[in-house]
């Protein structure tokens, strides 16, 4: 046993680092790392599985040369990938390699947040986190755990969580992504759009961009179908502050000031409708409430957007004129991160109701119907029911909130009502980084008795836990299935290529290892993952050993569109596309969007907007040496006579303070005419301050610690980040 510091753990990395650095390719990388311990493995062999460098799961193809993992392709037969990754994907490698990589479970020794640790052996970890947890479940009951998660990986620890009884479990993926989008659609169409959106870009013939930044944000299905619209000659349209990959593709490029879409929405809501270009067979065959929505939009004229948005009304009508051209191979993309503004899903209704207008819902180029591969579950026995609702969202304050609010329950960790949460189980997500103001959050660990943190590197919220249990990466081990609904139904496996390096397992062993060590073992009748994944898939007419060969099979095709046979269902209280909605109304909401101006900057300070890098994934991938070599830390955005005018010029190192006088690490001026004067902008995820993570720390800036200040959605309770003014000073 040996005490961990982070001197210790830079001790370590430090010497990995410099003999890595030799050569900088995966291959040397796979021998200083994956060398010495492995029994010699000759020749090569090529391993299907899917991709977790984001959550988009890409099927993909590994080689593995002489025991060492060499490189990661598409797998052809994937539908998702279609037989390439984006450019994260292809440097996953380097998340296996990561020499700074947790090696072994770890338990804290010193002050919580102060990173010193004792290693201990999983049957120490299990044993503490089983007779603390035992200790707070008699004492608080089992509600008093809550779980936070991230991709696929979390569903072991959801079946963990449930079975304990706790009905407390959330992910970022909701409150901070794309839960706004997903109710304004639900309350629009009945239905969201899926987790792999259904967007027929493709086919599209006009495709309509928001704040979408396709060719940054990569999630790779999007960008292939966006090229091929542009390949194909659709007409883009990009609506964006900044001047973002996509809008170098786009026929008409809108620079809107910053929170101001609903307005631009409205009006082009309105030109359709004044002009009568919409779709009026499908709008009195699918809509309900039309009148009363064509009579609430009748003032938003594109004279009457033009101050709000900054664009010109001849664009705003030329660009309506140009969707209803197109009809109904017109998408206007529903968007994913749509937590912006605090109003957000009344702004994605207003998405979704220019869709419903030019017919897009259901038909070719537009919004198609996916269907998914149905795979029964393995049989256990019932979880026990929790004797105290979910705490979230306590007395449904957020009445068209349709998954669990992760800033919810930081709240009730916080105030300890409606009930005390006592422990929290993190897996897979560096909560410091993903959920807005990172004062509440240490808040809220300060008042936990016991933070557990299942991570694969020493991240940030790993600096925090009482226990740290290392995962091995998923070029290591078993997942759950993968077959969300989407255009060609498929299941596809995750398996490992390689074993892990130290002491780290994969999720699923340490959920049933765990479950076991805490009296959960009746939950867990499964030998190991593979008799699981071979029960599940047997029962939908396939094997473990065909998924293992081919890595993805197809399921049968469906109808995509309601002009080849698919069905218009709409599952909306009147049953049909709601352009008036009576619930949001009886709930005390305006039943059409309406719009209200963001807040203005005060002098001298700008609006601080992010987003992604092709090479980057959120806080995950900074400190992968194959991503951080082509890009080592992010830059801040600010437009030339902007920058002109404060002093500094293109490459100068500044600090950016918000309004709450957070000041960030130094951060490299990128003066650009390619942004607004009133915004600026940088990618998110740099400037990491978890010292172990030798390659990424205090690499870059840090919008997470900037965004102090949130919004939150008043329908389902989202945190809207869009609002935090910022302004630029010297370094020192
Ligand atoms: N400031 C700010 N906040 C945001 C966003 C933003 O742009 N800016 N974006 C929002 C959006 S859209 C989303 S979806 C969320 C994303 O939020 P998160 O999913 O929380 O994203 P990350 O910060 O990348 O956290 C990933 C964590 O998983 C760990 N990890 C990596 N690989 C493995 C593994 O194999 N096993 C385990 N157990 N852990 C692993 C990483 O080390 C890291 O700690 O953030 C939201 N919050
Ligand atoms: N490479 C890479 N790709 C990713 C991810 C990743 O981490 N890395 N993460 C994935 C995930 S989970 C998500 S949610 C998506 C996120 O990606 P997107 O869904 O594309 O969303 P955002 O990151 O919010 O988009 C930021 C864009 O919106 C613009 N913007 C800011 N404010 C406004 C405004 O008021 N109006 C308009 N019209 N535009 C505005 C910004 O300038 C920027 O171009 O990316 C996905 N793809
Ligand atoms: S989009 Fe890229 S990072 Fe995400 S799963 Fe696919 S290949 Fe991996
Ligand atoms: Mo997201």
């Amino acid at each position: 046993m040996s005490t961990y510091t982070r001197r210790n753990f830079l001790k370590i990395s430090a010497a990995t680092i410099a003999a890595a650095s030799v050569g900088g390719k995966v291959a040397s990388y796979a021998a200083e790392n994956l060398g010495g311990a492995r029994p010699p493995e000759r020749g090569e062999r090529r391993v299907p599985t899917f991709c977790d460098i984001c959550f988009w799961k890409c099927g993909a193809i590994a080689t593995v040369r002489d025991g060492k993992l060499w490189k990661i392709e598409g797998n052809p037969e994937d539908p998702i990938s279609r037989g390439r990754l984006c450019p994260r994907g292809t440097g996953g490698i380097g998340h296996a390699l990561d020499p700074d990589r947790l090696r072994t479970p770890l338990i804290r020794t010193g002050e919580r947040g102060a990173e010193q640790w004792k290693a201990v052996s999983w049957d120490e970890a299990f044993g503490v986190i089983a007779s603390k947890l035992a200790h707070l479940k008699a004492e608080h009951g089992p509600e008093s755990l809550a779980l936070f998660s991230h991709g696929i990986g979390g569903a072991h620890f959801h079946h963990l969580a449930k079975a304990f009884g706790t009905p407390n479990m959330a992910a970022p993926s909701f409150a901070q992504c794309r839960g706004p989008r997903d109710t304004g659609f639900t309350l629009t169409f009945g239905d969201g759009v899926g987790g792999i959106e259904r967007t027929d870009m493709r086919n599209s013939d006009c495709l309509v961009l928001i704040g979408t930044h396709l060719g940054e944000n990569m999630h790779n299905t999007q960008v292939q179908e966006f090229s091929e619209a542009v390949g194909r000659g659709a007409s883009i349209i990009v609506v964006d502050p900044r001047f973002s990959v996509a809008a170098s593709k786009a026929k008409y490029y809108l620079p809107i000031k910053p929170g101001t879409d609903t307005a631009l929405l409205l009006a082009w809501m309105n030109v359709l409708v004044s002009e009568k270009l919409y779709d009026t067979e499908y709008v009195s065959k699918y809509g309900f409430g039309f009148e009363q929505f064509a009579a609430s939009i009748r003032s938003y004229t594109p004279e009457w957007a033009f101050p709000e948005t900054g664009i010109e009304p001849e664009l705003i009508r030329a660009t309506a004129r140009e969707m209803a051209r197109h009809r109904p191979a017109s998408l206007v993309h529903p968007g994913r991160h749509s937590n912006w503004y605090g109003n957000d899903s009344q702004r994605s209704r207003a998405v979704a109701l220019l869709n419903a207008l030019l017919g897009s819902w259901g038909r070719k180029g537009g919004i198609y119907v996916a269907s998914s591969v149905d795979i029964p579950a393995y049989p256990h026995i019932p979880y026990p029911k929790p004797a105290r609702a979910a705490l979230d969202n306590p007395g449904n304050r957020y009445p068209f909130a349709g998954e669990a609010i992760t800033t919810g329950i930081r709240e009730a960790t916080i105030t300890g009502k409606p009930y005390p949460i006592k422990a929290w189980m993190v897996y897979a997500t560096n909560l410091l980084y993903s959920l807005p103001n990172q004062q509440e959050t240490i808040q809220a660990i300060q008042n936990l008795d016991f933070l557990v943190v299942v991570d694969a590197l020493p991240s940030e919220i790993a600096g925090w836990a009482d226990v740290v249990l290392p995962e091995s990466v998923y070029l290591e081990r078993y997942d759950e299935l993968s077959s969300d609904p989407f255009r060609d139904p498929f299941v596809s496996l995750r398996q490992p290529v390689v074993e892990s390096p130290h002491d780290q397992k994969p999720g699923w062993w340490i959920a049933k290892n765990l479950g076991e060590k805490m009296g959960l073992g009746a939950y867990f009748p499964w030998k190991d993952m593979e008799d699981y994944l071979d029960h599940r898939l047997r029962g939908a007419g396939y094997t473990l050993d065909q998924l293992k060969r081919v890595g993805v099979v197809r399921g049968p095709k469906q109808p995509l569109y309601f002009e080849e046979g698919a069905t218009p269902e709409f599952d909306t209280p009147s049953g049909k596309i709601e352009f008036y909605s009576l619930q949001l109304q009886k709930a005390g909401f305006d039943p059409v969007p309406v719009y209200t101006p963001p807040e203005a900057p005060p002098p001298g300070y700008y609006r601080l907007l992010f987003g992604r890098a092709s090479v980057h994934t959120f806080s995950r991938t900074e400190n992968n040496r194959i991503l951080a070599d082509v890009m080592p830390e992010n830059a801040l955005w600010v437009n030339t006579a902007v920058a002109r005018g404060l002093g500094f010029k293109d490459g100068d190192y500044v600090v950016v303070r918000n309004l709450d006088g957070v000041r960030s690490n130094r951060i490299q001026v990128r003066a650009t005419e390619r942004i607004r004067p009133d915004c600026v902008y940088m990618v998110h995820g740099f400037g990491h301050t978890s010292k172990a993570l030798t390659k990424a720390f205090g690499h870059g800036a840090s919008d997470s610690q900037l965004l102090t200040r949130y919004k939150t959605d008043p329908l389902m309770g989202g945190t809207g980040l869009n609002v935090n003014f910022v302004t630029l000073e010297s370094e020192v």
